[in-house]
């Protein structure tokens, strides 16, 4: 291996712990079948499988004070945190194969350890139709998934915002959110009060992927570890139906494919989750397959000739 190989840990995080449908704890083994390993190594990274974390099967309960199965979220994102912290400071670049978005709480606030540790600055690009950034109070749905970066910015109950340690594991001030489409009435009140940086799809059709990417990248440079968070459901439900909570009007193919290749760019993606993930909605692993080269191109695959 040469020392400029990029040494790349795929964790897999079987679970739906925080999700309103079941079936995105088959996303590990979906984007395995649809080779993204082989995809890698194809590219000259160097790929170790970790396998996958184990943690309580889902219960598959109504909500209770405004979470729907917190203990067992509580008990993924503890194990994620720590195998995504020991990958990070073995310098490996973890990959999370969610799994659904809740976990996001786990890998960002040990990324955001490492970037402490490591004297890094953190920036966040989170591809999501959804911001994330529900609490108990305002929640429609008690679902985990929909509070993620809440909690990372030190919004919700203490046994999600203390993993890690450090509280608030991160701030607002990080985060790039693009796609952006499907905000619930409190938590648009919320993001604006903590000043959420957010790329919405109206925002993208008034000045286009391209424009809209080079500000979510402003400042990134040899000090900044990217962090990549991808919500499948990013992507417009035309070319990808295996996710859960599919929204219309997304980016297209080609859309997508300059925001990975834009984010590739910078040369700075030093952590990624894939997450949301659904095969019990896809048709023949195509959204997987779709996933799989999306992350090819944001590790340099390109079809550029100039
Ligand atoms: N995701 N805002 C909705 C909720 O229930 O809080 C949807 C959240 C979706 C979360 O896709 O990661
Ligand atoms: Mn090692
Ligand atoms: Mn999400
Ligand atoms: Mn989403």
């Amino acid at each position: 291996m040469s020392p400029t190989t990029r040494s790349v840990a795929l964790v897999g995080v079987p679970t739906d712990i925080g999700a309103g449908h079941r079936g995105s704890s088959m996303g590990p083994e979906a984007l395995r079948v649809a080779k993204l390993a082989e995809r890698l190594t194809a590219r000259g990274m160097h790929v170790v499988d970790r396998g996958n974390l184990v943690g309580p099967l889902n219960p598959w309960q109504p909500p209770k004070d405004g979470y729907r199965h917190l203990d067992a979220a509580v008990a993924w994102n503890t194990s994620v945190h720590e195998a995504i912290h020991a990958e990070l400071a073995h310098g490996h670049l973890p990959i999370m194969l969610g799994g659904d978005h809740c976990l996001a709480i786990g890998s960002i606030s040990a990324v955001a350890r490492h970037c402490r540790e490591s004297g890094k600055k953190l920036r966040v690009l989170w591809l999501d139709a959804h911001a994330d950034f529900n609490t108990s109070a305002i929640t429609p749905s008690g679902n985990i998934h929909g509070m993620p970066v809440a909690c990372l910015c030190g919004h919700g109950p203490d046994v999600l915002t203390h993993i890690g340690g450090h509280v608030p594991a991160t701030t607002p001030d990080v985060f790039r959110q693009i796609g952006i489409r499907s905000v619930d009435e409190g938590e648009k009140r919320l993001v604006h009060e903590v000043g959420v940086d957010i790329y919405d799809m109206r925002y993208i059709d008034e000045i286009g992927i391209k424009a809209a990417m080079e500000e979510a990248l402003a400042g990134v440079d040899e000090d900044t570890h990217l962090h990549v968070s991808f919500d499948v459901d990013f992507l417009d439900p035309s070319i990808a139906p295996g996710v859960g909570t599919t929204v219309r009007g997304g980016p297209n193919y080609r859309e997508a494919q300059l925001v990975m290749e834009m984010i590739a760019d910078t040369g700075r993606v030093g952590s990624l989750d894939i997450v949301e993930l659904n095969p019990a909605y896809d048709k023949r692993n195509q959204t997987a397959k779709l996933a799989v080269e999306l992350v090819e191109s944001l590790f340099g695959k390109s079809t550029l000739m100039r």
